[in-house]
């Protein structure tokens, strides 16, 4: 691991990351914790022979099955339905979401043709200037995100005006009494709509605003983004958590239920990520101060393992057990903070989860063991956490973590031409969507975490929450 940064923050959190990493290695022997995983998953037998260097090119032809699946079926489309082999548009007009969803995944996995041709299309035919409401946090997670690590990826121009054009189209949803966004802009008119929302919608912002400022110069995006996340904080409860719904107008919440899963998740990520990235002083408190409330109240150690719950945001009292394939991001959150003992164990309950269905649940009740939602989207969430947690621990149990993974999603999730989500993870009953994340991130963290280390530095670059890696340079 590099040290030398000029990043203090960043300094700080490695060299803690590094220090709980050499005591791990001191206590116990690498794969300790128990037998690995692979050996009683019934592995098929060519997977469980697999090289790291075979396991990171059979990912890779996969991905390359995916995108051909695209290419033929959906081009210049946001989204292949896989099953019908069709397309999807998630509003008016297209976005070229997967295209730019997937850009940097291939320029990482070597496809540098792909790359290059996509990157033309993409300057060639996307365009902002549409009358369309969209979503401000989806857009920014994987649009904004997707065009900025390309343009550092490639150091093409075109795309860097692209995010700043995007940008400049989606500060509006900032004009709102509390400066905390609303849901949704238009890209054309700058109206907004949308004041009900949740802390993930209004805090995971700021990597991607934030690179814009550092990359374009202009202050403005950094200076929005940050006061939305500081008015999320600074509306925590008096015992440090925050609720699931909050009404940007009013300032108050609409739902106090706590937890670290969808509709807060990244808000934590990103204190995190923005402290790392930009040695943002306020992002490193605000986390610290979250993190300890969220591990005094929201933790929970139960007979099936040690897990994070739900539990309301004013008393810190339980509300209920559930657990799912959003939460599963956490592990690795934990591990790139530095606590690599509260990380590995829940990402071995994540990887109970996965196991016990035989493919991850969106949600369980985690006392019970019982499926809560019985779906599987083609999340990434476990999969990046096992991905930190190799990086950190080296501990070979994570790669054997993520042949089961590749075992599983190509059992389950294939088809002729490209993959598809469940609806039924005990029937395992297909249905026709392939979100781009899974080209954007399941596919890149199973394909990193079967490469060597300098395929991507982590020392150098921070993820936003949809996997595009962020260069601190700029
Ligand atoms: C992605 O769009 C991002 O990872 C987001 O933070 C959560 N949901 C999906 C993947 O599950």
């Amino acid at each position: 691991m590099n040290l030398r940064t000029p990043f203090a923050a960043s300094t700080i959190f490695i060299l803690i990351a590094t220090l709980a990493q050499l005591a791990t290695a001191q206590v116990m022997p690498r794969g300790n914790q128990s037998s690995p995983p692979g050996s009683s998953a019934g592995l098929a037998p060519d997977i469980a022979a697999a090289t790291d260097a075979e396991m990171a090119d059979r990912v890779r032809q996969e991905f390359r099955h995916a995108w051909e699946g695209y290419k033929q079926y959906a081009w210049g489309h946001d989204e292949l339905k896989p099953l019908s082999k069709s397309y999807h548009d998630w509003y008016a007009k297209s976005l070229l979401m997967t295209p730019v969803d997937a850009l940097d995944t291939m320029a990482l996995m070597g496809m540098t043709d792909d790359a290059a041709k996509t990157r033309d299309y993409i300057a060639a035919n996307l365009s902002f200037d549409q009358d369309i409401y969209v979503k401000n946090f989806e857009i920014t997670i994987r649009m904004l995100g997707g065009l900025l690590s390309s343009y550092q990826l490639s150091g093409d121009k075109r795309l860097l005006a692209l995010a700043d054009d995007l940008g400049t189209r989606l500060l509006p949803a900032f004009n709102s009494p509390t400066g905390m966004p609303y849901v949704d802009v238009n890209l054309k008119t700058g109206a907004v709509r949308g004041v009900e929302t949740n802390p993930a919608e209004v805090g995971t912002l700021l990597i991607e605003f934030g690179m814009l400022t550092k990359l374009t110069g202009r202050t403005v995006y950094y200076e929005r983004a940050k006061r939305a996340v500081s008015e999320l904080y600074k509306r925590r409860s008096r015992i440090g958590l925050v609720g699931s719904g909050i009404n940007i107008s009013t300032g108050q919440w609409t739902d106090p239920v706590s937890h670290i899963g969808g509709g807060i998740d990244s808000y934590y990520e990103y204190l995190l990520k923005a402290s790392l990235l930009f040695d943002d002083k306020d992002c490193q408190r605000m986390w610290t101060s979250s993190i300890e409330a969220v591990n005094k109240y929201l933790a929970d150690e139960v007979s099936t393992g040690f897990w994070y719950g739900q539990a309301n945001m004013n008393t810190g009292d339980r509300a209920s057990t559930y657990f799912g394939a959003l939460d599963a991001f956490f592990p690795g959150t934990l591990a790139l903070s530095g606590d690599l003992d509260r990380a590995r164990k829940l990402e071995d309950s994540a990887y109970k989860m996965w196991t016990t269905f035989g493919i991850e649940p969106e949600e369980i009740n985690y006392k019970k063991m019982t499926i809560a939602a019985n779906g599987y989207e083609l999340r990434p969430e476990i999969i990046e956490s096992a991905f930190y947690l190799y990086r950190f621990t080296h501990d070979p149990r994570y790669r054997e973590m993520g042949k089961v993974f590749f075992d599983s999603l190509t059992k389950y999730c294939r088809t002729d031409v490209a993959y598809a989500a469940l609806s039924d993870v005990k029937r395992k009953t297909k249905k026709d969507e392939m979100e781009s994340f899974f080209l954007a991130e399941t596919l890149k963290y199973l394909y990193l975490l079967f490469s060597p280390d300098n395929t991507l530095d982590l020392s150098r670059n921070v993820f936003n929450t949809e996997a595009h890696p962020m260069r601190k340079v700029w």
